[in-house]
């Protein structure tokens, strides 16, 4: 063997297979160019209506595009899903790193679809834009969730802002419940403002937590308990267990001094090991109780009501903002005056305003 062949040898597993002689250049071409060519949106919408999972991802891919003539098509994609949507329950789940979102996400979307649900997994974190999002490095983590054929699993959209990540996804809820998926879970890493985003645009907040030294709650941001709907205390498996059962006895002491929610749901505490399964059937049961209830109530629809209310007004302010921030005739002055407003020649109030004065007249 010359020493080229064992270069192409060690960079390539198979050697390439020639052609068959029956094929020729043009109907090969053919075939590829019908391949390349986009779905209509009536197309996507049909396929997503009837479940298929390949064109959900493709319409998913649409939403997360920043090409103008796919924002038009991705929103005729979702106003012609929106009547098939809605059915589902969306659970927010958040925890800090290495909690065990991803496992107890594999272990509950596993109970779920053991009782026949349709169970979609989508992310929010603006980080992953740098570590190629989370849940992607995580196919291990949920493998076997992964391979699950009422499962669907997408890694969050890579963005800018915050406000562009949650946008893209609460959309994306929107396919999946066309999609026929009824349980939609939104991740999002306990770090930032994310979970605010992702606590607007569920049905039902649950926040992971693993027992610690004693001092449970030390460093959890009040704003972040008061949004909780229910407290997991994850890894309560082996030695842990005894700390876990303490550690659920200090935050319901800790929930009962908030006021009680608008839902009049009473938030739980209750521990549970992703890795044995311990208590994650509880988990749905306990979510099950609020469902019940909020329905009953009917504050489950007046929620989504004004969080549909909420996208609105934010997605406007996204717009503008980008807009804004994006228009040459502004982009050419801002860093002149960011400048001015550095060195004291001008009150960051005063810039401002000749700034958006400026924009109002373009
Ligand atoms: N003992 C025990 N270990 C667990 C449990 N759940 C998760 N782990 C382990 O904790 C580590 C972190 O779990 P992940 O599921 O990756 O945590 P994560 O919250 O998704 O982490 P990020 O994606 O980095 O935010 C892994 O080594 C898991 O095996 C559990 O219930 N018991
Ligand atoms: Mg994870």
């Amino acid at each position: 063997m010359s020493s080229s062949n064992k270069q192409a040898g060690s960079l390539n597993e198979k050697a390439g297979i020639s052609s068959p002689e029956i094929t020729n250049a043009s109907a090969i071409s053919q075939i590829k160019n019908k391949r390349r060519q986009q779905p209509s949106a009536e197309e996507l919408i049909s396929g997503i209506i009837s479940g298929n999972r390949t064109t959900l991802s493709r319409a998913i891919t649409l939403i997360e595009s920043t090409n103008q003539d796919h924002t038009e098509k991705a929103n005729q994609v979702i106003k012609g899903c929106l009547s098939e949507a809605n059915k589902s329950i969306r659970i927010g789940i958040t925890g800090v790193p290495g909690v065990g979102k991803s496992t107890f996400i594999e272990a509950f979307g596993k109970h779920l679809t053991s009782l026949g649900k349709k169970v979609a997994v989508l992310a929010v974190d603006p980080s992953s834009s740098l570590s190629h999002g989370s849940i992607l490095g995580d196919k291990t983590r949920m493998e076997e969730l992964v391979k699950d054929e009422n499962a669907f699993i997408r890694p969050s959209a890579s963005g800018e802002t915050l406000g562009g990540v949650a946008r893209k996804t609460r959309e994306s809820i929107i396919l999946c419940e066309a999609a026929g998926f009824d349980v939609i879970i939104i991740e999002t890493v306990g770090v930032g403002q994310s979970e605010t985003a992702v606590h607007s645009m569920v049905d039902f907040f649950l926040l992971l937590k693993i027992s610690g030294a004693g001092d449970e709650l030390q460093g959890i941001k009040r704003g972040i308990m008061e949004m909780a709907d229910a407290i997991v205390i994850n890894k309560a498996d082996g030695d842990n267990i005894k700390k876990a059962n303490l550690a659920k006895i200090e935050f319901n002491r800790a929930l009962h001094l908030f006021p009680s929610k608008k839902s009049t749901w009473q938030p739980k505490v209750t521990t549970c090991s992703a890795i044995t399964k311990d208590g994650i059937s509880d988990i749905w049961e306990t979510i099950s109780q609020y469902f019940e209830l909020t329905h009953e109530t009917g504050y489950f629809d007046e929620k989504r009501k004004e969080q549909n209310q909420f996208w609105m007004i934010e997605t406007i302010n996204e717009h503008l903002k980008s807009d804004f921030f994006n228009n040459p005739k502004i982009l050419s002055q801002l860093d002149e005056t960011k400048k001015a407003v550095q060195n004291n020649e001008i009150s960051p109030f005063a810039a401002a305003q000749i700034l958006l004065d400026k924009y109002k007249k373009i």
